[in-house]
């Protein structure tokens, strides 16, 4: 039986005292969201007639989820990474605001604290056995297509298993594999030479997969490179590349994936060209280009604040 009684006064008092409505002290903005989350709660098990076993069920889920450092992951994978992305987008667009280069999700696994290389990197350790030599480069553009001298690029990818060093559940990883920050030349330019990343999975036995499973979905990612770039005078751009050849691109759990974020890889195997490049063995390379916003009256309206690990 579906018993109706959500708008009775009653109910509605309680919400207001269980959110502290009716006291003084506390945060008033808690308390708004406390109540906002509340009064949704309760009328989605009304509304959907919640037994107590389901009830009981998802608060095992949260103290699961928690206990396995997943809430972080799960917010990708239920989309809602992507849906602070759409309305910093709608955003800049009410505001007039362009923006060069797209956004997209930080993702869970950034850290901070990476070595500083100027111009070039190494990013890769050289002890991943399956490791295809990958060189990337670009530049560094303003607002008025401008090269910036100086800016910061700060990059993070997976290795051959998809996984993340400092989160790396194999430990075989040593700190900041695959992590840099490096200045561009008086030219804007970066480079960089790791190994091709492959697309990250979501722990198999982990809450975030499980809710997945019962969703009928997959908890994959195809093979990308994040990047923090920061430069005086421009807001900060999160944002990643997505390989074109990987066949999950347009099939991502995390919605990532933008037009404009999808690059081409270009195998190389002539020998002048291995040569020219500095390397010794054929590899992939990928060209990428970012262009960054102006300052927001003279601020970084959009700097994102959130608690991230420092190693
Ligand atoms: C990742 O590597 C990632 O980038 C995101 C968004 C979620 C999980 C793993
Ligand atoms: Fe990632």
């Amino acid at each position: 039986m579906n018993v109706k009684i959500f708008d009775t006064q009653e109910v509605q008092d309680f919400l207001r005292l269980a959110s502290g409505l009716e006291q003084e002290g506390g945060n008033p903005r808690v308390k708004q969201i406390t109540h906002r989350i509340l009064s949704d709660l309760f009328k989605m098990i009304e509304d959907l007639d919640i037994t107590s076993d389901e009830y009981w069920a998802g608060i095992a889920y949260l103290n699961q989820l928690g206990s396995s450092q997943e809430a972080a992951l799960l917010s990708p994978g239920l989309g809602l990474d992507r849906f602070l992305d759409m309305r910093m987008d709608a955003e800049d667009e009410a505001l007039g605001v362009k923006n060069g280069t797209p956004r997209t999700i930080e993702g869970p696994l950034y850290v901070a604290g990476a070595p500083v290389e100027h111009g070039f990197a190494r990013l890769d350790d050289g002890s991943d056995p399956d490791g295809q030599l990958l060189i990337m480069h670009g530049v560094v553009y303003d607002a008025d297509n401008q090269p910036i001298p100086n800016a910061q690029v700060e990059v993070w990818h997976a290795n051959t298993k998809g996984f993340y060093s400092h989160f790396d559940p194999t430990g075989e990883q040593v700190p900041f594999n695959m992590r840099r920050t490096i200045i561009t030349d008086d030219q804007g330019r970066y480079r960089f030479q790791s190994i091709v990343p492959k697309g990250y999975g979501c722990p198999p036995e982990g809450p975030t997969q499980q809710l997945l499973n019962q969703l009928g979905r997959h908890g994959n990612r195809p093979a990308h490179i994040h990047f923090f770039i920061t430069a005086d005078g421009h807001r900060k751009l999160t944002t990643q590349l997505n390989m074109e050849n990987d066949p999950l691109v347009y099939d991502d759990f995390a919605y990532a994936t933008r037009e404009g974020l999808v690059v081409p890889v270009i195998e190389h195997t002539d020998e002048a060209t291995i040569k020219a490049n500095g390397v010794d063995a054929p590899f992939s390379e990928l060209i990428f280009d970012f262009k960054l916003s102006k300052l927001v009256d003279g601020v970084d309206n959009q700097l994102v604040d959130r608690p991230r690990l420092q190693a």
